[in-house]
C-alpha cells in the first residue's frame, strides 16, 4: 500500500514510484511551468541541474486563494530538504522549475496540477490544482545518481555502497568545493540518502537500488 504522509508528500516519497510517476510522461521542459526569479545571488558557484543533490527550503501554495499547504520552514522541524534534482524524488513541475538554480536562488514556481498533484489531489491539495512553490536553494553538490559516481563511490568495488563508503565520497565532494563540514553534517545527509534509497533496508545500497530512475546514465 502507498502511503503519503502529507503534501510534504510526494516531495518526499522517492522510494514510491506510483503517485510520483507521471515525470516519467516526458523529459522535455514543460511550457507550463512558470518560474519566476525573486531573488539571485551575484555570485553563482554552480546552477542545479539533472542528479545533482539539492537541499531547500519550499513553501506550498494553492494558487485558487494562496492559501499554504506546505511550509519545509516549521514542518519537519524546520530542516531544509534534501533530493536529487530531475529523478522523480520531488513533483515533476519542480524537477523542471528548479533546473539551472545558483546556490541561496530564490523563485516562485507555479505548478499546473498536471505536473503536481493530478486530479486526484493530495491532502489538502485539492483535485485539480494549480500550485505554486516558493524555493530557495541552500546548497547544489554533484549529485549521487550516476553510474560514474557509483563506482568512485564503492571503493572496494563490491558493487554496494555502505554508510562508510558514501561518507567518504562526499567528505571528497565538499572539500573538493572548499567547503569540508562536520559529521553530523554528512551523517544527515547520508540518513536521508540511504532512507530513500536502501528498498530493502539491507543497510547498503545495491546498484540496482542506486540507478533506479537513471536508467538514461546507464
Ligand atoms: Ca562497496
Ligand atoms: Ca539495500
Amino acid at each position: 500500500m502507498r502511503t503519503f504522509l502529507s503534501c510534504a508528500l510526494c516531495l518526499l516519497v522517492s522510494s514510491q514510484v506510483g503517485f510520483c510517476s507521471f515525470w516519467t510522461a516526458s523529459d522535455e521542459p514543460d511550457p507550463e511551468v512558470k518560474i519566476e526569479v525573486l531573488f539571485k545571488p551575484e555570485e553563482c558557484t554552480r546552477k542545479s541541474k539533472k542528479g545533482d543533490l539539492i537541499n531547500a527550503h519550499y513553501d506550498g501554495f494553492l494558487a485558487e486563494d494562496g492559501s499554504q499547504f506546505y511550509c519545509s520552514r516549521t514542518d519537519k522541524a524546520g530542516h531544509p530538504q534534501w533530493f536529487v534534482l530531475g529523478v522523480g524524488q520531488i513533483i515533476r513541475g519542480l524537477d523542471v522549475g528548479m533546473m539551472d538554480m545558483c546556490p541561496g536562488e530564490k523563485r516562485k514556481v507555479t505548478v499546473p496540477s498536471e505536473l503536481a498533484f493530478g486530479e486526484k489531489g493530495k491532502g489538502p491539495v485539492p483535485p485539480n490544482a494549480t500550485v505554486v512553490f516558493e524555493v530557495e536553494v541552500l546548497s547544489v553538490s554533484r549529485g549521487p545518481r550516476s553510474m560514474e559516481a557509483f563506482g568512485h563511490i564503492d571503493l572496494d568495488q563490491d558493487r554496494s555502497l555502505t554508510r562508510d563508503e558514501v561518507k567518504e565520497y562526499l567528505k571528497l565532494e565538499y572539500e573538493k568545493g572548499g567547503k569540508p563540514r562536520d559529521d553530523p553534517f554528512y551523517d544527515k545527509i547520508i540518513a536521508d540518502i540511504f532512507r530513500k534509497s536502501d528498498f530493502d533496508r539491507d543497510g547498503v545500497i545495491s546498484a540496482k537500488e542506486y540507478n533506479i530512475y537513471d536508467h538514461d546514465e546507464l
